[in-house]
């Protein structure tokens, strides 16, 4: 019976846009699962978040659950439509990123009256109600953040240097790693006073907008003044050393690089000289996040939050073996 209902329903979502991504038939067994995932993704702004899709979606496979896969384009409006699109299909279980922490109690009371657990993966909410979702997987950004700063203060002993200048480049406003990658860094700098903070401008996690964003710092200072840029992720940092460059000055020797995430091109950047520090933020979470669907469907208790390792690579220690995603 649930199979029938799974086949309307793959035909409803393609008439409604969302995609049903694959058939349920796990790959290694050819057993069929019943399970159904309804996971909305926020966006595609970022190699990282491409490669975290692909993650989810292979799992998905590999375990052989049904996937409803809706990509919102960096809308909540559109996230809150797929959530509740997830709850009139009934799904078994309710997988989405949040793009930003607050504004989803509404929904999520909906999808708890229709008893579907929900699960939180890369970024977190904000709630008076703990409840409202049985758990998260994602990066500890606050530690993130802290690593970063920890490695500036590291490079400052190993350079000598008296005073530096910092401009950060920060991700999507009132998203979790935006929040805490900022916090972490600046708690850990606090203490240092060879570390001023210059400016803190939001470069949405995009490229385009980071490039953007080192534009209008140049315009508002001499290149020589900033001595430090933290970019909250890699794709912004390649738009800002695409200005930089362009504008003669070297990213990873006139300025310290200190980026987020560690994706392909900017690993190489690093090993070239032109990023001083990458702290890595991993993306491949699928693995865990169906493994807490079917932990939960079998009745089984999960833990509330799960990190993932990661590392931090910089110029300080040995980048030979580090491979990015
Ligand atoms: O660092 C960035 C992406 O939420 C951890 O979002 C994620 C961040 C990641 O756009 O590249």
């Amino acid at each position: 019976m649930k199979r029938i209902g799974l086949i309307l329903l793959l035909m409803l979502l393609t008439l409604c846009g969302c995609s049903r991504e694959n058939a349920a038939q796990p790959a290694e067994t050819g057993a069929w699962s019943d399970i159904v995932v309804g996971f909305s993704q926020l966006g595609a702004e970022s190699s990282w978040r491409i490669a975290n899709t692909e993650s989810i979606r292979k799992a998905a496979e590999d375990y052989g659950y049904g996937l409803m896969m809706d990509n919102a384009n960096q809308k909540q409006d559109r996230q809150i439509d797929a959530i509740r699109s997830f709850i009139a299909y009934r799904v078994d279980v309710i997988v989405f990123s949040p793009i930003v922490e607050g504004g989803w109690d509404h929904v999520l009371k909906e999808a708890a009256k229709a008893e579907i657990p929900v699960i939180l993966v890369d970024r977190m909410i904000e709630t008076e109600d703990e409840d409202l979702y049985t758990a998260y997987v994602g990066a500890d950004f606050y530690l993130e953040g802290q690593k970063a700063g920890r490695y500036l203060k590291a490079k400052a002993d190993a350079m000598g240097a008296e005073h530096l200048n910092i401009v950060e480049i920060s991700g999507t406003i009132d998203s979790t790693p935006m929040r805490d990658r900022h916090a972490g860094f600046m708690d850990a700098i606090s203490d240092d006073p060879r570390l001023t903070v210059l400016e803190s401008v939001s470069g949405d996690f995009l490229r385009s907008k980071g490039a953007e964003c080192m534009r209008q710092l140049l315009n508002t200072y001499d290149s020589k003044d900033i001595d430090v840029i933290y970019s909250h992720n890699d794709s912004m940092t390649l738009g800002i050393m695409d200005v930089l460059e362009e504008r003669g000055i070297r990213p990873g020797e006139d300025i310290i690089m200190i980026s987020v995430d560690g994706e392909k091109a900017a690993v190489d950047a690093l090993r070239e000289g032109r990023i001083n520090c990458i702290v890595q933020c991993n993306p491949h979470l699928g693995e865990d996040v169906m493994k807490l669907v079917r932990d939960l469907k079998a009745g089984l208790s999960v833990p509330k939050i799960s990190h993932p390792f990661e590392a931090v690579f910089s110029d300080l220690d040995d980048t030979k073996e580090v491979e990015g995603f």
